[in-house]
């Protein structure tokens, strides 16, 4: 009996337990449901538009065209101009022209790097028209030195880039120093200016600052550059560039190529090489070689080098600004047979202008005379 009611209170306890726990629950299901979030208060501060990012691509430039950039250099022959304008205009419009005058005039021309033998027919034939013609008057002084020296740089060569193969390719060898990756960076200038598309090859390997060099010519006409690790093989680094000109449908590739000294047999082996190896893909249209025009005569033993180890198609004549040796011109042409295409007038990227014998002879003589 006891135990009956023990079990009858304890089961009391449990049911008062339960719906003490149960009812505060009901109670807050009937709650009112909570007020609907407001919208935020409205401020007078400006809005502040979050602008979306943009990264910059390195602008493209419009270099200049190419027709007539040698009549705008002009006044950078200034240092030749001294020699041929000033200087043998003024000696052959001398009162008397003896044996004396003439020397001067042989001595001014192989001052200026025309080169012993090219001197010898130009005062030769000056001399005799001179005497002929009985000219003595300054403007007719004038066009004869015109016409010798527009006839000793062979006004008929050839000078145009040749465009040959799909893609054509382009080799820029050269001595140290001579301006070659300048070079490079100008002539796709030059090629993009006259709507060519263009690869560049950074086959100078030996520094990796060349392939930067050549790098930043190139982003700034929106080219593209192959260049290889540090130390790579020249030839590989060459190959890959002519593969991706031929993979991207560019017109032309042109390859920048290391400075080596024409007496470093094992360096000039390697410069065959990078070229027999590009012609895996097909042949070379143009091998430039690029000579300073201030290393004189020494250039042209140099180039002779070369023209024996690549095939020399093309003379890139630089730094004619810097000095009174223009007559360089006339001695390269006439040693090596192979005519100057291009010349260098300045570090600036457009100071590279196709050659024109005329314009160049017209420059050199200036207008005062
Ligand atoms: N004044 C003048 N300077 C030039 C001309 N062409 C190149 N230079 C300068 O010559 C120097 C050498 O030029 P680079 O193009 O580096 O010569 P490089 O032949 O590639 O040299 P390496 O690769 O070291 O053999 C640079 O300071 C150029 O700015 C030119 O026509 N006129
Ligand atoms: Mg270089």
């Amino acid at each position: 009996m006891e135990y009956l009611v023990l079990a009858l209170v304890l089961l009391g306890v449990l049911v008062l337990a339960g719906v003490g726990l149960v009812v505060p629950r009901l109670r807050r299901r009937q709650l009112p449901p909570p007020p609907a979030p407001t919208a935020p208060p409205v401020s007078d501060a400006p809005v502040v538009e979050e602008t979306p990012q943009v990264i910059e691509e390195p602008a493209i430039e419009a270099p200049e065209p190419t027709a007539g950039r040698l009549v705008r250099l002009r006044g950078r022959l200034a240092r030749s101009q001294n020699v041929f304008g000033k200087g043998l205009l003024g000696l052959l419009s001398r009162d008397r022209l003896d044996d004396d005058a003439w020397e001067e005039i042989e001595d001014s021309l192989i001052t200026a790097d025309v080169g012993v033998e090219a001197t010898r027919e130009i005062v030769d034939r000056l001399r005799e028209r001179t005497k002929v013609l009985g000219t003595r008057d300054a403007a007719g002084l004038r066009a004869l030195l015109a016409e010798e020296l527009l006839a000793a740089l062979d006004p008929e060569l050839d000078r145009s880039l040749t465009f040959k193969s799909k893609p054509t390719v382009m080799l820029v060898v050269g001595v140290n120093g001579a301006g070659k990756t300048t070079t490079c960076g100008k002539i796709a200038r030059v090629l993009v200016a006259d709507g060519h598309s263009v690869v560049l090859g950074a086959a100078d390997t030996f520094r990796a600052a060349a392939a930067d060099q050549l790098a930043t010519w190139a982003g700034r006409v929106g080219a593209e550059v192959v260049r290889g690790p540090e130390a790579a093989d020249p030839a590989s680094v060459a190959y890959d560039a002519v593969k991706r000109g031929v993979e991207t449908g560019v017109d032309t590739v042109l390859i920048d190529t290391a400075g080596r000294l024409q007496n470093k047999v094992g360096l000039m082996d390697e410069l065959g090489k990078v070229k027999r190896v590009v012609e895996k893909h097909g042949p070379v249209d143009e091998t430039l070689l690029v000579l300073d025009a201030t290393t004189g005569q020494n250039g042209l033993e140099q180039a002779r080098v070369f023209t024996e180890v690549v095939d020399v198609t093309g003379v890139v004549l630089t730094k004619l600004d810097g000095t009174a040796k223009g007559g360089i011109v006339i001695a390269v042409q006439r040693k090596l047979g192979i005519p100057v295409k291009l010349v260098g007038l300045g570090e600036g990227p457009d100071d590279l202008a196709p050659f024109d014998p005329a314009a160049f002879v017209d420059a050199l003589l200036g207008t005062d005379a």
